[in-house]
């Protein structure tokens, strides 16, 4: 028997679910024990394939819109928050339908609401097309919110009442190039509104430092998480900004060996929506190929937990 060579593996915790993945993929799962099979869910319900297919098998179906909902079934709003009027929609059609947004997004909703109320028009720091973005878009009448992705947008952004402006931003954003947007913001308009506390939510900038932390001690990183997610892209922007190589994977058969082949130290992590179970398939296979030495770096420690809504707290 050949033996296999060593391997270092660094693992960053935090890592994986969030509170808000776990509560929404609980909403599935009691929506189909509570009305039974099939339940709708408009948009994966988190951004992972793994997870997705585990819910179709219980009953989930999976559409992009609302129109494809037929009449008289149960529909459960992704995790990513929806604008105003797909609930509307729902109601008027007599939907019985179940929102899991995540409550850290809901509160950016309604920060917007409010903001527009005070007469403010509101920047949106985010990435354009992001269900999070559509769905924080649709929470305010139209053109009283413009979208900031970059520092150039902020730089040239031309505002009918310079004094009159918020901003706030998408959950899952890089901290660091948010910070950078900010500073322009704050600089060219000193007396923007800022959000009380941050947007980018906790788990994000967790997942991120954890990264950071352990970047720089490795040859090259993993992170597991799906190409739509984004809170798990940013995890690989974050290490390769570092000076560490880094690849997005789903699962184990994306792992490339040859990339790994003077790699003495690996990092791993996994997005908010990726599942443990992934990250141990992952570990198992590099394990097929090389003695690991596996060390858990905790950069922080997680207690956040989210209310079901009401009729789905277990029995
Ligand atoms: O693309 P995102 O990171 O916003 O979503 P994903 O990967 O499904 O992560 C969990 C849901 C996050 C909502 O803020
Ligand atoms: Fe909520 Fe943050 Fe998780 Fe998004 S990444 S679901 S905002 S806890």
């Amino acid at each position: 028997m050949t033996s296999r060579p060593p391997m270092k593996l660094l693992i960053a915790a935090p890592r994986g679910f969030c509170a808000g993945v776990d509560r929404a993929i609980i909403i599935v799962e009691r929506a189909i024990e509570k009305y039974g099979p099939p339940v709708y869910v408009r948009h994966e319900i988190v951004h992972n394939k793994y997870v997705v297919d585990t819910l179709k098998a219980k009953g989930a179906i999976f559409v992009e819109e609302l129109d494809q909902v037929p009449d008289g079934v149960p529909v459960v709003f992704s995790a990513h928050g929806v604008p105003k009027a797909v609930p509307a929609k729902a109601e008027e059609r007599g939907l019985d339908y179940l929102d899991a947004t995540c409550p850290l997004v809901s509160k950016v909703h309604r920060q917007a609401e409010r903001q527009v109320q005070a007469g403010r028009h509101i920047l949106f720091i985010g990435h354009k097309g992001h269900p999070e973005v559509v769905g924080t878009f649709g929470q305010v009448p139209e053109g009283t919110m413009t979208l900031i992705e970059t520092v150039e947008d902020a730089e040239s952004f031309a505002p009918a009442d310079p004094d009159n402006l918020s901003f706030l931003t998408q959950t899952t954003l890089s901290v660091d190039d948010t910070a950078a947007i900010v500073a322009a913001l704050h600089r060219r308009f000193p007396t923007i509104h800022a959000p009380k506390g941050e947007d980018i939510c906790y788990a994000t900038s967790n997942r991120q430092a954890a990264v950071k932390a352990i970047a720089s001690r490795c040859d090259a990183l993993y992170v597991i998480g799906a190409p739509n997610s984004s809170n798990s892209l940013r995890l690989v922007e974050v290490a390769e900004r570092e000076g560490t190589p880094a690849r997005l994977i789903q699962r184990a058969d994306e792992l490339d060996f040859d990339w790994l082949a003077n790699v003495r130290t690996l990092g791993l992590t996994a997005g908010a929506s990726a599942p443990e179970i992934l990250v141990r398939e992952v570990v198992d296979r590099i394990g097929s190929r090389y003695e690991l030495i596996e060390e858990q770096v905790e950069t922080a420690q997680e207690s956040m937990s989210f209310k079901l809504p009401r009729g789905l707290e277990a029995a």
